[in-house]
C-alpha cells in the first residue's frame, strides 16, 4: 500500500496490456488525484469548461478545456489545435507540474520514456455525456502515445479498429485509472459510452478525463 497526501492507504497500481500499444495502469493516478483536481480548478478558473460545436454543427455533450502550449479546439471551421484559447484570445494556461509530471511517469510506465507532452485536453462528463467513436488524428506525429487519466465517477469506455465499422472492446475505466496509448493502438477508433448519474467523494456527480498530448 503506498499513501496520498493525506496519509490515506492507497492500493498499489497494477497493469493490463489491453492490446498491443495500449496499456491500462490501473489506479496509477490515484495517488496524485486530490492535486490533480486541484489544478483542474485552477485551469478552469482561467480557460472555463465549454461546450465547443462539431464542423457539422453538434454541440458536444462533453464540455472541454485545455492547458499546455497548444489546445484542441473544434468550431465551424474544423478540429485543430492552436495556442490561444478562442474564448478569451488568451494563451492557453500554464501547464500544471502535477499534469506534466504524472503524464512524463505513465509515458515511461507504458514503454514510452522521454513523452514530452505540449497539449492536454480536459474533458468533463456529467451524467448523459458521451463521446461517439473517432480517431484522434490531429496532432502531427503519430509516433508520439497518448496518455489518458480518468477521476471521479466510472465510465465505459469503447475501444475498436481502425476502421469505425469493427466492433470495439469495451473497457471500465474507474478514478485513477491511467492508459498510454501508442504503436500500434494510437490511431483506433474510441469512444466512452454514456456517462450514469452517480456520485463521487472528490468529484460530485463528474467524471473529468485528462488526455495529454503532443501536437505539435
Ligand atoms: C485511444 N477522450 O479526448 S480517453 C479524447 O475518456 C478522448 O474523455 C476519452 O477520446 C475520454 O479524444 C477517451 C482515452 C483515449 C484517448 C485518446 C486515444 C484513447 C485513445 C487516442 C488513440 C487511441
Ligand atoms: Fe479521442
Amino acid at each position: 500500500m503506498t499513501q496520498d497526501l493525506f496519509g490515506e492507504l492507497l492500493p498499489e497500481p497494477t497493469r493490463e496490456n489491453l492490446m498491443e500499444g495500449a496499456v491500462v495502469l490501473r489506479r496509477f493516478a490515484l495517488a496524485a488525484a486530490g492535486q490533480l483536481l486541484n489544478d483542474i480548478q485552477q485551469v478552469t478558473a482561467q480557460a472555463p469548461f465549454r461546450h465547443m460545436k462539431t464542423p457539422s454543427g453538434h454541440t458536444m455533450s462533453v464540455a472541454m478545456s485545455c492547458c499546455g502550449e497548444q489546445g484542441w479546439v473544434t468550431d465551424s471551421r474544423g478540429y485543430r489545435y492552436q495556442s490561444e484559447d478562442p474564448a478569451s484570445g488568451h494563451p492557453w494556461p500554464a501547464m500544471p507540474e502535477s499534469f506534466r509530471n504524472l503524464a512524463g511517469e505513465a509515458a515511461a510506465a507504458g514503454g514510452f520514456a522521454g513523452f514530452e507532452t505540449d497539449a492536454c485536453l480536459i474533458n468533463r462528463y456529467q451524467p448523459g455525456a458521451k463521446m461517439g467513436l473517432h480517431q484522434d488524428k490531429d496532432e502531427q506525429d503519430f509516433s508520439q502515445p497518448i496518455v489518458s487519466v480518468s477521476l471521479g465517477l466510472p465510465v465505459v469506455f469503447q475501444f475498436g479498429g481502425l476502421k469505425r465499422n469493427e466492433r470495439p472492446l469495451r473497457v471500465p475505466l474507474a478514478h485513477g485509472d491511467v492508459v498510454v496509448w501508442g504503436g500500434p493502438a494510437r490511431l483506433r477508433y474510441h469512444g466512452v459510452l454514456t456517462l450514469k448519474a452517480g456520485g463521487h467523494p472528490l468529484t460530485g456527480a463528474c467524471r473529468y478525463n485528462l488526455t495529454f498530448r503532443r501536437a505539435r
